[in-house]
């Protein structure tokens, strides 16, 4: 069975990036065959600076390797070295009713946010398609965010399946049970975002050792004693007892029982020392891989591997559309 996902390079990482999709990744890499690509041509679907886009697209390989990404268990690319998710695109966009593409949430969300976007904002989920379609994925990992866009790849594919024959795998979303929402440090309604304007509230996978601590030590909680989990009522300390659950792999309870009784300021240095104790060999791994040459290596494998691969896709749907000779 084979699983692919994508991040976008759209800013640093947050440990609700890690938490919710590269921890899981690496979970998943024993089970499947597992592609792993860098999205940089969504990431351009708003506005990016070329210089920074390019430390991104390195440094989300490079943290995708130092969290555990196995390169052996693995094949990794960047979207754009790969010409035909672009060109698949093209042909699907073609195949998907305009209507269906305003209904996506995400375009709703982000064309509100954004001034002046470019018709690709739109388009955005065809090219998720693309990638989804070109490997016959069979389940694609992602956060329930996504959930809409893998339906719409798998209505693409229904769709061009019925008229020009059996070319796609019907792809289904892989979305953790157990994965929680990690939410704002300062805002806990909110989901923990790389875009966030206040990075108080976002823990970086390359934040300081101190830096981690202040942020977690100043996170917003209630005014009551007790470490307890409901969401509804207490955000802030749920939302701590989410990320001391996940990254210690104790259940909800098993995290409520082992700091029955305590203050939220004890509490909440023992989070801090969990997190510092995950990101902190993560970081260092980083600093050794993000300077080598072996990420161009594992990048170029990865790019002729999946170049021979896509290819094939591409054109048996171009020649069953007839283009071309
Ligand atoms: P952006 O701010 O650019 O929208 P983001 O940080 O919200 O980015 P995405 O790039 O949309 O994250 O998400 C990448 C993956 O990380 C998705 O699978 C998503 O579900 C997961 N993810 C992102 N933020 C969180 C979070 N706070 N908690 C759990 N999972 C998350
Ligand atoms: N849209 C996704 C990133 C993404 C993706 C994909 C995920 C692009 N193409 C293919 C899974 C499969 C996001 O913003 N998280």
């Amino acid at each position: 069975m084979r699983i692919l996902t994508g991040l976008q390079p759209s800013g640093e990482l947050t440990l609700g990036n890690y938490i919710g999709a590269i921890k899981q990744m690496v979970k998943y890499q024993d089970e499947y065959e597992s592609f792993i690509f860098v999205a940089d041509l969504h990431a351009i679907t708003v506005s990016q600076d070329p210089k920074e886009l390019r430390n991104n697209i390195k440094s989300l390989i490079a943290i995708y390797l130092a969290s555990g990404i196995d390169k052996d268990k693995n094949t990794i690319f960047i979207q754009s070295e790969n010409i035909y998710h672009a060109n698949m695109s093209w042909l699907l966009e073609c195949l998907t009713p305009y209507g269906e593409l305003g209904r996506m949430t995400q375009f709703k969300d982000k064309s509100l946010k954004h001034q002046n976007f470019g018709a690709g904002l739109l388009t955005y989920p065809v090219l998720m398609a693309s990638d989804i379609l070109l490997y016959d994925a069979d389940f694609v990992p992602t956060g329930i965010d996504q959930k809409q866009h893998v339906e719409l790849a798998r209505n693409i594919a229904e769709r061009v399946n019925k008229k020009y024959g059996d070319i796609f795998k019907i792809p289904e979303p892989l979305i953790p049970k157990d994965g929680a929402k990690i939410c704002d440090l300062v805002d806990p309604t909110k989901k923990m975002s790389k875009s966030t304007e206040n990075p108080k509230g976002v823990i970086y996978m390359l934040d300081k050792e101190n830096v981690i601590r202040k942020k977690i030590m100043g996170a917003t909680t209630d005014s009551e004693m007790e470490i307890r989990y409901d969401p509804e009522t207490k955000p802030g300390i749920s939302n701590l007892i989410n990320i001391y659950a996940s990254l210690s792999g104790l259940t909800i309870p098993e995290v409520i029982e082992k700091f029955k009784g305590q203050n939220y300021g004890t509490f909440k240095g023992e989070v801090a020392d969990l997190v510092i104790k995950t990101l902190i060999p993560i970081q260092e791994r980083y600093q050794e891989i993000i300077n080598s040459h072996e990420l161009d290596k594992i990048l170029d494998e990865g790019r002729d591997k999946t170049l021979e691969i896509a290819k094939k896709k591409y054109l048996d749907l171009r020649n069953r559309m007839g283009l071309g000779r």
